[in-house]
């Protein structure tokens, strides 16, 4: 600890201007408290006690359907939504902000967001404004996109999160060298950083200022997370400081955070925290039924109280445990459609959506309540192959499920219904042509149709 402290001295030395070099000492002093509470975390080798880990009590979770609307939209102008956007589309192989990657109609999750927000104020009447958090990674990206913005029904603020420098695992000493190195030597400490960048930033003191009380937080690449007026109600009344919304876990939302009942309170329980032997059991759909969706409501003024404590959180979720009242809501699917891989995009680019002021719309004619199952294997996995691979979405409005492996090609205007399993073994190919119909059908093998 005490070569990390030199050596953090020695980064906040690079820098010439004051009040830069203040804000960075800021920085820089909080990455170290994380750092030595890692060595003494790593010392002790446990946090939670598996055996005294219970499924949440019934008064832990409220269900959705219990919630009742507010008599009118008094409540919305105390709301502010905030988009956690500091992350990069690496699992899909992109090396900028995923938000600024186009989804639908041409327009990026920011846009869909920024439209979502100011369908809500010209409808309602109100003055939501949308908060941005970005990192050194997501920063100019997002600049880009929103500037059109400037002039439209919505107040956007954007303010950056905190860059940590990373540090060699052998010597524990950070890998950059001076405060303007490289941007490979550093890192975002994950979105549990927002309330410290909140408050560092000042917009928490400037939300307060203006009224608002409750920000509803959510993950940038969530099309689901609309305001929803009901949980902005039930919150208020309740005096609840922090509400969770989560939902019914299936098999492909095994790596979702999930809520615990630890000794009578309620928390978040992450994989990362998971010792491996219990693993399986973190996965299993019975033990654990909901998960985190990252659709968070705090309320601002206790945030503010309890910022001393919270500052440390890696996971925004974690935070929960902190504050009074705090409790989880089972939603609605429909609240948590986030595209994590390209066949989450596939599904979202589809007919089986429309757009709607921003907001994905279930295709009414569509015959069954849920969507299909996509897997697209790793040939799909980054996006510049699922571009190349896909000339034009396929129509799937009758699809239940698509199983694609391999070096598979689709043109223009393929329709896929019922169950579509495509294989293209190591060393094959297979080219769907343009206009081809495929319903319940298994290919396979080298074909060139
Ligand atoms: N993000 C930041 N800053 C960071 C890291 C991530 O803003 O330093 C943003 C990122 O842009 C994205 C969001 O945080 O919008 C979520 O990040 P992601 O890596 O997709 O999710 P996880 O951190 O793996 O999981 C979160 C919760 C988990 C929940 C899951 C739902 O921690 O409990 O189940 O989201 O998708």
């Amino acid at each position: 600890a005490k070569a990390m402290r030199n050596d953090i001295s020695r980064l906040v030395n690079t820098v010439e201007d004051l009040a830069t070099k203040k804000a960075f000492d800021t920085e820089m002093q909080s990455f170290f408290y994380l750092f030595t509470r890692y060595l003494s975390e790593r010392a002790k080798s446990v946090d939670l006690d598996w055996d005294r880990i219970k499924s949440p009590a019934e008064d832990q979770i409220v269900l959705y359907d219990t919630l009742v609307a507010p008599k009118d939209q008094a409540n919305l102008n105390r709301l502010a939504v905030l988009k956690v956007n500091g992350g990069l589309g690496t699992s899909m192989g992109m090396t900028g902000a995923k938000s600024a990657l186009e989804v639908k109609d041409d327009m990026t999750f920011l846009d869909l967001t920024v439209r979502q927000i100011e369908h809500l104020n010209t409808t309602r009447n109100v003055d939501v404004p949308l908060i941005l958090m970005t990192s050194f990674n997501t920063h100019e990206d997002t600049l880009r996109i929103i500037k059109k913005y400037a002039n439209q029904q919505v107040r956007i603020t954007t303010f950056n999160q905190s860059r940590y420098p990373r540090i060699y695992k052998e010597t524990l000493l950070p890998c950059p060298k001076r405060a303007d190195d490289d941007k490979k030597h550093w890192y975002p400490p994950g979105h549990g950083d927002v309330y410290n960048a909140l408050f560092h930033s000042g917009v928490l003191d400037q939300l307060l200022a203006e009224g608002k009380e409750y920000l509803f937080v959510s993950n940038s690449d969530n099309l689901g997370a609309v305001v929803d007026e009901k949980i902005l109600q039930h919150m208020i009344e309740t005096n609840a400081e922090f509400l969770m919304e989560v939902t019914d876990k299936t098999k492909a939302d095994i790596k979702g955070g999930t809520l615990i009942d630890y000794e009578g309170s309620v928390r978040l329980l992450e994989i990362a925290q998971v010792p491996s032997e219990h693993a399986e059991d973190f996965k299993s759909i019975r033990k654990f039924k909901i998960f985190n969706t990252n659709n968070l409501w705090i309320n601002l003024k206790a945030l503010k109280r309890i910022m001393a404590v919270i500052q440390l959180e890696t996971a925004a979720g974690a935070a929960i445990k902190h504050f009074k009242n705090g409790h989880g809501i089972n939603v609605p699917r429909s609240r948590f459609l986030p595209v994590k891989s390209c066949s989450d995009l596939l599904l979202i680019k589809s007919d089986i959506y429309s757009l709607q002021h921003g907001q994905l719309v279930l295709n009414e004619s569509r015959m069954f309540e849920t969507t299909p199952v996509i897997k697209l294997g790793d040939h799909f996995k980054k996006i510049q192959q699922f571009q190349k691979r896909f000339k034009k979405i396929p129509r799937i409005i009758e699809l239940d499920h698509l199983t694609v492996t391999g070096d598979v090609n689709f043109g223009r205007n393929v329709t896929l219904r019922g169950t579509v399993i495509i294989v293209a073994n190591e060393g094959q190919r297979i080219d769907i042509p343009d206009g081809c119909i495929l319903e319940n059908r298994l290919l396979s093998g080298n074909l060139n149709m």
